[in-house]
C-alpha cells in the first residue's frame, strides 16, 4: 500500500508540472506585452506591432505629419499649424469652426497600420480651451477600420471646459484576421451657436497586442 501511495503522488506531481508548463494554468490565455512569451513573438511582428507598442507621436513641429484635416460641417472652418500656443515644442494645431448652426465636427485623422491579430489601440493627445463654465463644445475621437466621415461616427471624450493644456485619451479593442489599414481621429463637436478656436498638440497613438498562447491541444 505504502509502494502505491507513493506512485500516486509522484504521477500526481508529475501531471501538475506537466500541465503548468503548458500554460494551462489559471490567467495565462491571455498574456501581456510585457510577457516573455510575447517578446519572444514581437519579433516575428515587427515592424507594425512594435511600432505601435513603442508610440507613434506627433508634436507637429514640422508639419501635419501624416495627419490631415477634415468636417462635417456646413458653415465655414480651417485646421492650421500655429505658434500661438504649444503643449511641446513650438507649434500645435489650431482647430477653428464657425457653430451659428449649432452642428458640425471639425477633426485631423490618420491612417495606422493594424497587424492581424486582437489589439488594445489607444490615442493619447493634448487639448487647449480658453476655459468656460458653460456651452462648452465636445471633444471627439475616433479609431476603427473605416475612415470617420460623420458626427456620429466618433465618441464624445469630454467638453471643452477646462482652461488651458489638459490630456484627453480614448482606447478601444479592434481585432483583425489579417494586416489591415486602420484610422484615428481627433477633434472637437459643435453644440453651441458661435466662433470657437481650441488647440491640438503632442498626440500618441498606442496598441497593445493580446497574445493567445496556444493551449496543448490546439
Ligand atoms: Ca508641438
Amino acid at each position: 500500500m505504502r509502494k502505491k501511495s507513493c506512485v500516486r503522488f509522484f504521477t500526481f506531481l508529475l501531471c501538475v508540472i506537466v500541465f503548468f508548463e503548458m500554460g494551462i494554468c489559471p490567467g495565462s490565455a491571455l498574456v501581456s506585452f510585457s510577457n516573455p512569451h510575447y517578446l519572444r513573438h514581437a519579433t516575428a511582428l515587427e515592424p507594425e506591432s512594435l511600432r505601435l507598442h513603442q508610440g507613434l507621436f506627433e508634436s507637429f513641429e514640422e508639419g501635419f505629419g501624416v495627419w490631415e484635416p477634415d468636417a462635417s460641417t456646413p458653415l465655414p472652418w480651417f485646421v492650421t499649424r500655429t505658434e500661438e500656443k504649444a503643449h511641446t515644442g513650438t507649434w500645435s494645431i489650431n482647430m477653428t469652426a464657425d457653430g451659428h448652426f449649432d452642428d458640425g465636427t471639425v477633426w485631423i485623422v490618420r491612417e495606422i497600420c493594424i497587424p492581424e491579430g486582437t489589439w488594445t489601440l489607444g490615442v493619447d493627445f493634448f487639448f487647449w480651451s480658453e476655459g468656460s463654465q458653460f456651452n462648452n463644445w465636445e471633444v471627439f475621437a475616433y479609431i476603427g477600420l473605416l475612415r470617420p466621415e460623420i458626427e456620429a461616427d466618433f465618441t464624445c471624450i469630454g467638453h471643452a471646459g477646462i482652461q488651458g493644456w489638459s490630456p484627453y485619451n480614448y482606447s478601444t479593442t479592434i481585432q483583425v484576421d489579417h494586416d489591415t489599414t486602420g484610422w484615428v481621429a481627433i477633434g472637437i463637436n459643435i453644440v453651441w451657436e458661435t466662433w470657437r478656436t481650441h488647440y491640438f498638440d503632442s498626440v500618441t497613438i498606442t496598441g497593445l497586442p493580446q497574445i493567445h498562447q496556444k493551449n496543448w491541444w490546439e
